[in-house]
């Protein structure tokens, strides 16, 4: 596909408009292609797709064990075309060849474990009066508007769609207009596995058009939205307009907290790892580490090594990091460099940028400060970069305040050897994924993951998904 188009209702769509966005390749700065800057008049298309896929066409009459199938086809699908999925990903997002590859292995679970799932979400029943029977049965919402970032795009397409898709929901997506790529690639797929006209509408855009206009579509039944607080809020709002509900996934402050007695050897390349994975795009990204104040110069002495060592380069040359996404988050993330060094906060190590990373690229070093004074704002607020701030604590109880000292809850670790501190942790901490020594461990599709306060809300992946794409009807029969 050359032009920049849409996919909806089963077919390739040229816009109502002539507007068109730039795509630009992360490595090298680079103008790469063009997307649709998706019109009104597009998103209406789109939307009466998915309404009239779920409410008369042939996808609303699919039976749970025909939505499995369908998901699990296209799982399969995914696996037989990953290298080429994965160089599209890596090109697209700057990500390092060997990652690109495994988020497109953790794609193809995500239709493996939802296609698995389709036929195995039951309803109950409700012991009730006298001569009536009452079931509780799940139903999907209708139309899902799913509204995506640009830091894990080919994941995330598989993380909203395939439990909105198992639950029998019709699905518009709008990727990140700065990560489009294999969204679109993979409509393609969708289609060689079967699935009715309809069922997932691709339309692309910038985030205050297309994006602003399917969240506020009194045709869409439901939101699902990943990305920044500030457009949370937004979507919510967009939302209450129409009386429906949405999840939101804005991001986190995570902290890894070491005590003492951890073991070092297990924790600081996972606590590295964690911060410059994706360059630091994640939104569960460990971007704080609290250390027990008598093991400080200790963790950071090990700390500084291991960061020093870290690699920046383009996608091919597989280092560890890779560039950031665009120029403008490039610049954002130098920004709280530069304040956090002007504000006398000391640089401890920084990762160096590989000689094969092309000019013109958006590479940051890793950067490790410390000691963070609390109320710095690189110490509250998401950078979205490889940027790990040190803090020390004074004993357990001032661990848990330090940790749940930000207006962020997504995820937390603790590294300890002591089991009554690990449960005490692990219950105080105010979190929507606790780690105990360890963090993130593998893609966790399994996991139901997401936070509070300005992490957002609603649950993702596991079967909480399935749970948040569907809302119970209660049915009450008289047969006295
Ligand atoms: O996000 P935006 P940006 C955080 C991270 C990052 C910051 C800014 O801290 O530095 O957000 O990134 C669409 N109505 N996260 O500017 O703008 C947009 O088109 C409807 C964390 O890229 O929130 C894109 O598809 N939609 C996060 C999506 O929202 C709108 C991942 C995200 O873009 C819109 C990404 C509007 N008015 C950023 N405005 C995570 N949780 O992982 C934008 N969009």
């Amino acid at each position: 596909m050359s032009d920049p188009m849409n996919f909806i209702g089963g077919e390739w769509t040229r816009s109502s408009g002539a507007a068109t966005l730039d795509v630009h390749e992360p490595a090298t700065g680079r103008v790469i292609g063009a997307i649709v800057d998706s019109t009104q008049q597009d998103v209406d298309r789109a939307v009466a797709a998915a309404r009239e896929a779920f409410d008369h066409g042939a996808w609303g009459k699919t039976s749970a064990l025909e939505r499995s199938r369908l998901l699990l086809r296209l799982g399969t699908l995914i696996e037989r075309d990953a290298a080429r999925l994965a160089e599209i990903e890596a090109r697209d997002t700057g990500k390092p060849a060997s990652v690109a590859r495994a988020d497109i292995v953790a794609l193809a679970r995500y239709f493996e474990f939802y296609g698995a799932a389709a036929d195995k979400l039951h309803g109950e029943t409700v012991p009730y009066l006298n001569g009536y029977f009452v079931t509780v049965t799940p139903e999907p919402h209708g139309v899902t508007g799913h509204i995506l970032p640009w830091n894990y795009p080919a994941q995330m397409f598989g993380r909203t769609l395939a439990p909105a898709l198992a639950v029998g929901n019709a699905t518009v997506l709008k990727p990140a207009e700065d990560a489009c790529a294999t969204a679109l690639a993979l409509a393609d797929l969708v289609g060689e596995a079967g699935f009715p006209a309809g069922s997932v509408n691709i339309v692309t855009g910038s985030g205050a058009g297309a994006g602003a206009m399917l969240a506020a579509h009194h045709g869409v039944d439901f939101v699902s939205f990943t990305g920044s607080p500030e457009v949370g809020q937004i979507i919510q709002k967009l939302c209450a307009d129409h009386f429906i509900t949405c999840t939101l996934e804005l991001g986190g402050k995570s902290p890894q907290i070491v005590f003492a007695d951890a073991d070092l050897d297990a924790a600081i390349p996972v606590i590295v790892k964690a911060i410059t994975q994706n360059s630091g795009q994640t939104c569960s990204a460990g971007s704080r580490i609290l250390i027990e104040r008598s093991a400080y110069d200790t963790v950071v002495e090990r700390l500084k090594a291991a960061f020093a060592a870290v690699r920046v380069g383009p996608p091919e040359a597989d280092v560890e990091c890779g560039p950031i996404i665009t120029a403008k988050q490039q610049r954002r993330v130098e920004g709280f460099i530069a304040q956090a060094k002007a504000d006398g906060i000391p640089v401890l190590a920084q990762g160096t940028i590989a000689p094969e990373a092309p000019e013109g690229g958006y590479y940051v070093a890793p950067t490790l400060f410390g000691p963070t004074p609390r109320d710095n704002v690189i110490a509250r607020e998401e950078v979205f970069g490889p940027v790990l701030v040190a803090m020390p604590f004074e004993d357990e109880e001032d661990a848990v305040a330090l940790a749940n000292g930000t207006e962020y809850g997504l995820v937390a670790a603790v590294w300890t050897r002591d089991g009554g501190r690990q449960m005490r942790l692990a219950k105080r901490v105010r979190t929507g994924q606790m780690f105990v020594n360890c963090y993130g461990a593998g893609a966790g599709i399994e996991l139901p993951f997401g936070g509070s306060g300005k992490s957002g809300h609603g649950r993702e992946k596991g079967f909480a998904a399935l749970h948040d794409f569907s809302k119970t009807k209660t049915t009450v029969f008289n047969h006295g």
